[in-house]
């Protein structure tokens, strides 16, 4: 697998994610598929988007899709020099159609406090499309390009509590949210969002589930500079800003 391409570090650094085609091989999507598929037998359907987390050592083949692929090594070329963490979980969303919802805006994870205080943050969304996302409508994620840029910088003119407190309300930075777009990929494509990205569930009109798994990452070090992380949105991603 090559690395990732200056164009495509700037393309991360401008629109806040990326989706790079075909990092994970097909018989590692059919092994992840399975093991959903088992998770599913007792599951009852029903349209709409429904989240399935399973934790370390449950479910090995949906943690390889990071570990035994190029996956986590795209996401490092992104932090590097700095290494990445995690994830504490994997998140399997299914989409069942028909669904046609069109979300009104977006949210980031993990700006809730925690008891000390202090944010939920981490540094990297890695998504696996386990499912064909190929065109609008197919359960893709709705993102807003460039608000992980705005919420850093809400965060930089208002002081960090203000982002919180905003965020208690509406789980996102009082932001321009204008600009959106649904994320397009195929089996095998995986998406790399910066964490301060909104974004959000999409509908499903096609004929087919929407399956995504979802992993967190998180830079070493972060729980000492979190603050900075938040209020520099590039500060974790030194691949990105030295492109
Ligand atoms: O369904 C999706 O792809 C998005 C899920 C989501 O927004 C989340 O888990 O925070």
């Amino acid at each position: 697998m090559s690395p990732l391409s200056t164009d495509q570090l700037r393309q991360f650094g401008r629109d806040g994610y990326l989706v790079v085609p075909g990092l994970v091989p097909p018989d590692r999507v059919a092994a992840a598929n399975a093991a959903i598929d088992a998770l599913l037998v007792d599951h009852v359907p029903a349209p709409g988007q429904h989240s399935i987390v399973e934790r370390p050592p449950a479910e090995p083949e949906l943690f390889a899709l990071l570990y035994d692929t190029p996956a986590f090594a795209i996401a490092e070329q992104l932090t590097a020099p700095g290494g990445l963490t995690g994830p504490t979980h994997a998140q399997v969303a299914l989409t069942y159609p028909p669904y046609p919802h069109i979300p009104g805006s977006g949210h980031v994870d993990g700006l809730n406090r925690l008891r000390d205080g202090r944010p939920q943050s981490f540094t990297l969304l890695v998504g696996v499309l386990l499912s064909d996302q190929s065109a609008d409508h197919m359960g893709n994620v709705h993102v807003w390009p460039g608000t992980h840029r705005a919420t850093a910088e809400y965060a930089r003119t208002h002081g960090i509590e203000a982002l919180l407190d905003a965020a208690a309300e509406t789980s996102c930075a009082p932001v321009d949210q204008h600009d959106r777009t649904q994320v397009h990929g195929r089996p095998g494509d995986v998406l790399f969002a910066h964490y301060l990205l909104a974004h959000n569930i999409g509908g499903n009109t096609s004929t087919v589930v929407r399956r995504t798994v979802y992993m967190r990452l998180t830079r070493l070090g972060h729980a000492e500079h979190w603050r900075s992380a938040l209020t520099n949105g590039l500060m974790e991603f030194d691949g990105v800003r030295e492109s």
